[in-house]
């Protein structure tokens, strides 16, 4: 795996931890982190022996608490083009990783962090961390996806309420409304997600990688055109040696051996 300037990553029995690093900024993501975010997750979608992702940020008070602000002083509305086509490629790298990535969320996640959440396939959280899209209290509005995910995963008005009053939600809030799948204990948050991610890493990776690509690609169809579309990709996942070995294994009653082709 490449180094990067602006992220830890470790690879251990298949599973990568990818650590945003500026924790002295709170995590916020200038230009450096989201091209080393996309750099490593196109990266990681072409590793054969990561077969899960878990995301999250180094040091104990934020995910990430936005888009950097500092970064934002001087912008030129080309600059902000830039930016802006910068952060969403970097969230579509995670978004469209063929592995399952998941986030997880302790201390602030707001802004820019909490689109950066939102592009993974999931959120387990920290009781103890804050939530939101604070952007409206500088005079901004939600640029890393932000209006379009969350208002698909939880509703456009309660996204609006959401971008519109820039409150901070608890995570208990945040998982009421639909925006967290768990919310964990703050010191059990890594071995409740690690947990997750190693029962993944058992069933077979390409079923999950279609899988993936059918809910992403099906959730904006409409479901005539979604149900098509699983109708279509389905059929090819009797192609592989993982679904020969998932129903051999089930038949002679013992573990399927998955090795992801
Ligand atoms: N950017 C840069 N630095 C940040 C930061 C951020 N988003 N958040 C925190 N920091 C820095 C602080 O400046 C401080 O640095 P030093 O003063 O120590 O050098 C350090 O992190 C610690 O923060 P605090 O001292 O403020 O810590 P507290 O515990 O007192 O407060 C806080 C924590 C999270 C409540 C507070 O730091 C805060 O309100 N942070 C800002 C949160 C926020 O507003 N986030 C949303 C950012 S706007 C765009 C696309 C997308 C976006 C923008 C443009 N284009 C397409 C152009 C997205 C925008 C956003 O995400």
């Amino acid at each position: 795996m490449s180094e990067y300037e602006n992220l830890l990553i470790s690879i251990e029995d298949r599973l990568a931890t990818v650590k945003v690093n500026r924790p002295k900024a709170l995590n916020a993501l200038n230009g450096g982190v989201l091209a080393d975010l996309e750099q490593a997750f196109t990266e990681l979608d072409q590793k054969s022996e990561v077969g899960c992702i878990i995301l999250t940020g180094e040091g104990e008070k934020s995910f990430v608490a936005g888009a950097d602000i500092a970064a934002m002083k001087t912008m030129t509305v080309l600059d902000a083009q830039k930016f802006c086509d910068l952060g969403h490629r970097a969230m579509l790298a995670v978004e469209n990783c063929r592995k399952p990535v998941i986030a997880a969320v302790h201390g602030f996640c707001l802004g820019g962090g909490l689109e950066l959440a939102l592009a993974c396939d999931f959120i387990f959280a920290s009781g103890a961390s804050k939530l939101g899209l604070p952007e409206v209290n500088l005079g901004l509005f939600p640029g890393f996806g932000g209006t379009q995910r969350l208002s698909r995963l939880i509703g456009k008005n309660r996204a609006k309420e959401l971008i519109y009053t820039a409150r901070m939600l608890s995570a208990a809030e945040a998982f009421q409304w639909g925006i967290l799948n768990r919310v964990c204990e703050p010191s059990d948050l890594l071995s409740e997600v690690e947990a997750v991610a190693k029962d993944i890493l058992k069933k077979g990776p390409v079923a999950i990688s279609l899988a993936k690509e059918v809910v992403n690609r099906g959730t904006d169809l409409d479901l005539t055109s979604g149900l098509t579309l699983e109708k279509n990709s389905f059929p090819l996942i009797f192609a592989t040696q993982d679904c020969k070995e998932g129903v051999s294994a089930f038949l002679e009653k013992r573990k399927a051996q998955f090795k992801g082709n």
